[in-house]
């Protein structure tokens, strides 16, 4: 497992705007918010299906209606496809979900 160098990290996470790059945890996060717990654990059943098929889990947080997500490769030191993969899924499934929240 290989990390992604400067110029292709650089391009990948330019298609991921809601996305926040932490360059000294060498990680990404973003914050999901729904309409209540119901969802946001919907959420997280349907992430937790993706996250066994791609061998890639998430360090996440949830508070109620909230999830937080953080990414990381630790098998590559780094950020790897893995994430940036992660990612658009996540984006994909929570664009998909039926009551976002605020
Ligand atoms: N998930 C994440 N986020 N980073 C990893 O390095 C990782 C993982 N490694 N899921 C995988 C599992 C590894 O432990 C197994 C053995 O493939």
């Amino acid at each position: 497992m290989t990390p992604l160098d400067t110029a292709s990290l650089a391009a990948q996470l330019a298609a991921l705007p809601a996305w926040t790059h932490h360059p000294e945890r060498r990680a990404i996060s973003r914050s999901f918010r729904f309409a209540n717990f119901a969802e946001a654990f919907g959420f997280m059943a349907q992430m937790a299906a993706v996250s066994e098929r791609l061998d890639h889990h998430p360090e996440w947080f949830n508070v109620y209606n909230r999830v937080d997500v953080t990414l990381t490769t630790h098998d590559a030191g780094g950020l790897s496809e893995r994430d940036i993969t992660w990612a658009k899924a996540a984006d994909g499934a929570y664009a998909g979900c039926a009551s976002r929240g605020a």
